[in-house]
């Protein structure tokens, strides 16, 4: 069963999860998502537009309940981008309480949560079953739809649980969206299979995780350096059992200052919407700070050079990261050429991080190979979506998409493009109003030319500080 805590006997009334100033128990969320799940049996896929609230944890549970593959919609996906991924995704309807106020290619429809279930419940489907669809971004083009089964779900859930000894008497909190592998695979479905109470804090602020009493507290590095610059809420998590980072690279600094305000040396792991999370430290092992960790159970790791060849693991020769295992993904969604280029014979996933791992088996994530794909915020952002609708402006000739080293994002998405009389705000506003909000750059540079090499490429590393 992927969700035990929804099943067989009801665990107690009290509060299991909150959602903002929500509230709900076992029981109210079983029967609430009953009732979505006997109204989408049958469907090919359905959508929520996943809103930080107790509907959408409803909405997608009860997708998971009905067998039917859930796709979760960013919460603040712009018109092109919610036409690519309904369309693309096959769903066959869009579950919102707020539908977005965009022309919608697909049927929308509320999440009634009074809605009950059907008579008969619907039997478990088998682990091979697509659970979610998660749109990610590749180096070029639209988001692709990420296959990911029940069996790598339970499998990569319960994985970490016995990495971080994670139980029933938790209480995790975290504030992150409920459209990725980190917010809702991790930060709702790992709450429901491991049994555990769970305080989602809307938006993740650090005063807000500093009263949501959490034992088990997760963030990207952004949330943790805001919190490592606010030590009255920094101080406030020193009860807490166990800080967990991940989604991007954590700098020691950070690491640092968190250990001196609450007491705790966090825990740092990794992952990708295409494997789930394959590599963290241990509650038991060493917490090193800029290392990940060791392959979780059933994972196995390996590095690689340009060639296809071993890298030796002496902590120094950086290789690519490739990774094998059951929580690996089942393909991107009607795309079995990208699909297949993504392995190496064998069933390696491609990472595409580049990475050290020490005699020790302590795993470094150096960086990425591409520069064609930044990490802001902890969110995945492909520089070719972002050009492709700059392009599409009608003031824009050409330009180019790099993610620069920001102290706080991580990296911060900057344009630069060569225009026809177009102011940059202008085109800031024009990709926030079409893709989803954190994908716009914060800085548009305009240029009289881009920087190419002789064959007419563009040099995007010179555009780097
Ligand atoms: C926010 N604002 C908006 C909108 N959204 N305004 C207009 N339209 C919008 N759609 C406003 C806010 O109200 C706020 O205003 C201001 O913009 C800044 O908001 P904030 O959210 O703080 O923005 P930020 O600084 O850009 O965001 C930092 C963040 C965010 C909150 C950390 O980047 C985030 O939630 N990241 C999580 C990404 C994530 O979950 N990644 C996991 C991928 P005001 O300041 O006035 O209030 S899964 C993954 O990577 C793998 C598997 C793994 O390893 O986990
Ligand atoms: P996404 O598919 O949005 O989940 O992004 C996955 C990418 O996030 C990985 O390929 C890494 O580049 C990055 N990432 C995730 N966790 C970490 C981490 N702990 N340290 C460094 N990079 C990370």
């Amino acid at each position: 069963m992927l969700l035990p805590a929804l099943g067989g006997a009801l665990p107690d009334q009290r509060e299991a999860i909150r959602v903002g100033d929500q509230t709900a128990s076992w029981e109210q969320i079983r029967d609430a998502a009953a009732g979505i799940a006997g109204r989408i049996a049958g469907a090919p896929a359905v959508a929520v537009h996943a809103t930080a609230s107790l509907d959408t944890v409803v909405a997608i549970v009860g997708g998971l309940m009905a067998g039917v593959p859930v796709v979760p919609v960013p919460a603040d996906a712009g018109p092109v981008e919610l036409a690519h991924i309904l369309t693309d995704s096959g769903a066959a309807l869009l579950l919102a309480q707020t539908p977005p106020p965009v022309p919608l290619p697909i049927p929308v429809e509320p999440v009634d949560r009074a809605r009950p279930g059907p008579s008969t419940p619907i039997a478990e489907p088998p682990g091979t079953a697509t659970a979610l669809i998660l749109y990610t971004s590749g180096t070029t083009g639209a988001p692709k739809g990420v296959l990911l089964t029940r069996d790598a779900i339970g499998y990569g859930l319960d994985a970490l649980a016995e990495a971080w000894a994670w139980t029933p008497d938790d209480t995790l909190a975290h504030g992150l969206p409920l459209y990725h592998v980190h917010g809702l695979v991790l930060g709702v479905l790992g709450a429901l299979r491991v049994g555990c109470r769970l305080v989602h804090t809307g938006r993740p602020h650090p005063d807000r995780y500093a009263t949501a009493g959490g034992t088990l507290l997760f963030g990207v590095p952004t949330v943790w350096s805001r919190i490592a610059a606010d030590p009255v809420s920094a101080r406030a998590l020193a009860p807490a059992r166990l800080l967990v980072s991940g989604s991007a690279p954590l700098p020691v600094p950070v690491f640092d200052r968190l250990r001196e305000l609450t007491g705790h040396r966090p825990v740092e792991r990794y992952g990708m919407t295409e494997t789930l999370i394959t590599v963290s430290t241990r509650v038991d092992g060493e917490r090193r700070p800029g290392h990940v960790g060791l392959p979780l159970r059933g994972i196995a790791t390996r590095l690689v050079d340009d060639a296809g060849q071993p890298v030796p693991e002496d902590g120094e020769s950086i290789g690519e990261l490739q990774v094998r295992g059951p929580t690996l993904f089942a393909g991107y969604l009607g795309m079995p050429e990208a699909t297949e280029a993504s392995h190496a014979p064998g069933g390696w996933f491609r990472t595409g991080d580049v990475a050290t791992v020490g005699p020790d088996g302590q795993h470094r994530i150096v960086g990425r190979a591409s520069i064609d794909l930044i990490k802001s915020g902890g969110y995945r952002i492909g520089a070719g979506e972002v050009e492709n609708m700059l392009l599409a402006h009608p003031g824009v000739r050409e330009a180019a998409v790099v993610g620069v080293p920001h102290p706080e994002l991580g990296q911060e998405i900057v344009a630069y493009v060569v225009g026809d009389g177009v102011a940059a705000q202008a085109l800031i506003d024009f990709v926030a109003g079409r893709l989803s909000w954190h994908k716009r750059p914060r800085q548009v540079h305009l240029v009289d030319a881009l920087p190419r090499n002789a064959m007419g490429k563009v040099q995007k590393r010179q555009l780097l500080p």
